[in-house]
């Protein structure tokens, strides 16, 4: 059950632990939320640092498994029916935790559904949306004299904003009570794009006191403030 010999990933990255399951990560809002959900869960796992600085992404190595060239992936050697499972897309993959753990998801089928609708949410629109607000306001698209562009993506990350600000007024997390997948999908995200992506201020995050509230609780979480440095950068 723990042969991951034949997976080509791990001639690149070898398993010093093969029992575990193999993380191919960077800490990106991507990357952090599948580590994130490993520490949150407890589950045993070896992660290996896919170095952006080195074109890891592009080697043959990493794209047999991630054919995408993205970052998270994973290859779960206890997969289904005891077999390997190699797995990309971090949604897919916070699904496919939460469902081999029983963690982080609603144990009702309406639950369950309104969670995988809000982590589509973020998956089709947070994430795309602020990842391009931050290439337009900190990356090689500030420079373009036409800020049509980055406005467009401030208007629509504040549209997005808006909608989460809303879901939030009255509940503790996306789910109410229950802390979930969602929200490991979401607020790496809203982290990065008032930190790393420096767009507080035009995105004018004090109109959000609910997200800000809320993700504040969430970087509180020691398994959060572990996941958010995993895999270690070199
Ligand atoms: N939809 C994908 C997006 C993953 C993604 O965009 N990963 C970025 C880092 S946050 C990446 O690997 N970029 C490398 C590249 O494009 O070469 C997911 O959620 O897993």
């Amino acid at each position: 059950m723990n042969d991951l010999s034949a997976f080509p990933i791990t001639k690149k990255w070898p398993a010093r632990h093969p029992d575990r399951l193999q993380l191919y990560s960077l800490p990106t809002p991507n990357g952090v939320k599948v580590s994130i959900m490993l520490e949150e869960t407890g589950l045993p796992y070896e992660p290996h640092l896919v170095s952006f600085s080195t074109n890891d992404q592009m080697s043959p190595e990493f794209l047999s498994l991630s054919p995408n060239n993205k970052i998270p992936a994973i290859l779960d050697p206890d997969g289904p029916g005891g077999k390997p499972l190699p797995l990309f897309e971090s949604g897919a993959i916070l699904l496919y935790l939460a469902d081999k753990t029983g963690q982080l998801m609603p144990k009702d089928a309406a639950g369950r559904w309104e969670t995988v609708q809000w982590l589509m949410f973020q998956m089709g629109g947070i994430g795309p949306m602020f990842g391009q607000l931050g290439f337009f306001n900190k990356f090689a698209g500030k420079d373009y004299e036409d800020k049509r562009p980055r406005d467009r993506y401030v208007e629509e990350a504040k549209r997005l904003l808006g909608v989460l600000e809303g879901r939030l007024a009255g509940r503790s997390w996306i789910m109410g009570d229950a802390y979930t997948i969602a929200d490991i999908a979401t607020f790496p995200w809203v982290r990065n794009l008032i930190g790393f992506y420096e767009a507080a201020d035009l995105v004018e995050i004090r109109n959000f006191p609910q997200v800000t509230r809320t993700l504040e609780v969430f970087l509180a979480r020691p398994a959060v403030a572990r996941g958010l440095g995993i895999p270690q950068r070199d």
